[in-house]
Order: C-alpha cells, then sequence, then structure tokens
C-alpha cells in the first residue's frame, strides 16, 4: 500500500488522489487510514488536499515513469561503498551548475528535484573559514530503488538532455559483493541493471588509510560486478576526496585490475569538493560528466544507405 491508499502508485498525501480524483480525501473508496491514525481522524476529514504534479523531492519509480514518457532519459548510477564520497560529489555537481558552469557545451536548464538537490547541497553550502559541512551518510533503508535526482541541461543549439543520478547508500554495494541476490542488495542490482553509465567511486581516503587492504578489495569487487553485463555502458572511475593523497602504487594495483580485460568506455577522474590547491579537482566532476554524455552520444548507430533507383528519384521508389 502506497502511503494510505489502496492503490500501489497512489500517494494521496503527496500528489493529490490519482485515480478518483477526488479533491476530499474521505471521498475516495481506495482512501485507508491506518489504524494507528485513528486519533487524527477528525483532521484528515476536514484537511483539504491540492493535486500538484511533483513534489520537487528526490523521484521513486513512479515519477521516473512520468518523466520517460515524455523524454529520453539518462540514467547515471552512482557506486562505490559507504562514505565513498558519492551524495558529496552529486552536492558539488549541483553547486557548480547553481554557480553557471557547464558541463561541456550544455548548461542547467531545469530539475524536477530541486528540493532534492537542495537537500544534499544545502550543507556544502556553508563554507566557513574553508571548513564545510558534508551531507550525511545516506540511509540504507529496506527500498529496492536508489532516490533519483534529475536536471535537465541545453546546449547554445537548444539541444536538450535529462539526466537522471542514482544517490544510493553503499551499503548496498556492500551487500551486492557478497551476494548479489541478497535482498539488501536489489536496490545495486536495479542501479546496475537499468544505467546508461556508471561512476564508480574508490575513496582515496580510506584507500591512504589503515582500512587499505579492505577498501581495495571492495573497490575491486564492485568493479567486477559493474563489469558483468557492461557491453557498451561507460564506466568512469572517481578517484573521490583526492584532495587527499594515494600511493600512485595501490592506485594502479586498482586501475590495472579494472582494466585486466577491455573496458569500451573507460577513463578516470580524480575529483573533491575540496579545491584548495588550484587544482581542477572540482571541475573534474563536471568533466566525468561531460565524457559520459560523450562517449553516450556517440553511441547512435549510423544510418543504412538506402537503395534507390537513381539519386534524382525524389520518391526513393525501389523500381
Ligand atoms: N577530504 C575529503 N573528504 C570528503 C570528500 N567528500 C566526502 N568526504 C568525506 O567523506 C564522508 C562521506 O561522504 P558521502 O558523500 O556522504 O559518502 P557516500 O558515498 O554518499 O556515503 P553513503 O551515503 O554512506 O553511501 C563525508 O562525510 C566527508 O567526511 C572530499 O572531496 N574530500
Ligand atoms: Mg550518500
Amino acid at each position: 500500500m502506497a502511503g494510505n491508499c489502496l492503490k500501489e502508485d497512489c500517494y494521496p498525501e503527496e500528489t493529490g488522489c490519482n485515480h478518483e480524483g477526488c479533491d476530499d480525501l474521505s471521498d475516495c473508496q481506495f482512501y485507508k487510514k491506518e489504524a494507528d491514525q485513528s486519533s487524527s481522524e477528525e483532521k484528515v476529514k476536514d484537511d483539504f488536499y491540492v493535486r500538484v504534479p511533483w513534489t520537487g523531492n528526490t523521484f521513486g519509480l513512479q515519477d521516473l515513469n512520468f518523466l520517460t514518457s515524455t523524454s529520453p532519459v539518462i540514467l547515471i548510477g552512482v557506486t562505490g561503498v559507504a562514505s565513498a564520497g558519492k551524495t558529496t560529489f552529486l552536492a558539488t555537481l549541483y553547486c557548480l551548475l547553481r554557480h553557471g558552469h557547464k558541463i561541456g557545451s550544455y548548461q542547467f536548464a531545469g530539475s524536477l528535484t530541486l528540493t532534492g538537490w537542495e537537500n544534499i547541497a544545502w550543507y556544502l553550502s556553508w563554507n566557513t573559514r574553508n571548513d564545510i559541512q558534508f551531507p550525511p551518510h545516506t540511509s540504507s533503508n529496506a527500498g529496492r530503488i536508489p532516490g533519483l535526482l534529475h536536471i535537465s541541461l541545453r546546449n547554445e543549439s537548444g539541444d536538450k538532455k535529462d539526466l537522471i543520478f542514482t544517490d544510493a547508500p553503499g551499503e548496498w554495494f556492500g551487500h551486492w559483493i557478497v551476494n548479489k541476490n541478497d535482498s539488501n542488495a536489489a536496490g545495486a542490482q536495479w542501479v546496475h541493471e537499468y544505467a546508461d553509465a556508471f561512476l564508480l567511486f574508490a575513496d582515496c581516503e580510506t584507500l591512504s588509510g589503515t582500512q587499505l587492504g579492505k577498501a581495495r578489495q571492495q573497490t575491486k569487487q564492485v568493479a567486477d560486478r559493474l563489469k558483468h553485463n557492461l557491453n557498451h555502458r561507460p564506466l568512469g572511475l572517481v578517484w573521490s576526496k583526492s584532495d587527499i593523497k594515494l600511493d600512485e602504487e595501490v592506485k594502479k594495483q586498482i586501475s590495472d585490475h579494472i582494466q585486466n580485460a577491455p573496458i569500451p568506455n573507460y577513463q578516470e577522474f580524480e575529483t573533491s569538493v575540496r579545491n584548495d590547491i588550484s587544482t581542477d579537482l572540482q571541475l573534474n566532476i563536471l568533466e566525468s560528466i561531460d565524457w559520459i554524455l560523450t562517449a553516450l552520444s556517440g553511441e547512435t548507430n549510423e544510418l543504412p544507405q538506402v537503395e534507390r533507383f537513381a539519386p534524382t528519384d525524389l520518391f526513393l521508389s525501389k523500381r
């Protein structure tokens, strides 16, 4: 049951009544108050709900349906174990776009999940004496799909791209590398199945610390899972938190492992939310997305030559 409605795809408290179109929810035959809400029964009766098309929050599957039915969407799977820097990367990306930075020739042109973006970027927006706050750890619920963040991009020629980023809890990938059929890994499996491209996060902080052995193994294991049935989907390795120095030998071991079999679209990026030492670590976040868009746009097949009787034949008739 979704929210307090008997219909699976209806969220009356968020979007209003989807099936009966009732303004007063108590008129709806499918609306059902939960037993423990009996105390607020009177309140619900008196409430008047206005139907809104979306909440601005992170998308779920239902919202994705609405978007994909009107535009082609590029789903980017942001993957890696817990605390690898995934959410901070996404929040930094949003802050950069908010400041007018471009992804290649594409500029920010809107988002259906502005509240979702602001919820994670809010923390980075308070920067006192170069001391930033970080978004909270993404909580691992029993969900089967991750939170989905949307942006629309447009270039000067008016071409539009709709991107969706997954903001999944790292724990899902932790379970996924142990057993891909684990019920706690269903969300990671969903990302693997449906994403058009992947970013895999290798955390320079843990890889340069006492947890090196475990972190290195987990990064390789997530890579191995992603590479299965990868086909031509781009896989970008993000050396997150690159403001922290990482031994080149460790980098090489992980990089060599990932490339032990050829990957058609593979690239590495050093990124960080911190740009202290006049590096391009922040801008590399934009680079990584630009690389995905370029790799995916090259994917279109060449149109076959149509046989025709004579080049002057305007009707392309075969005779
Ligand atoms: N030095 C440094 N630390 C960072 C950076 N990005 C993130 N961190 C640290 O890493 C922690 C985890 O970052 P998150 O972005 O929450 O990581 P995550 O992969 O989303 O983690 P889960 O939600 O648990 O999967 C943050 O709380 C920061 O302490 C970075 O660019 N540089
Ligand atoms: Mg997170």
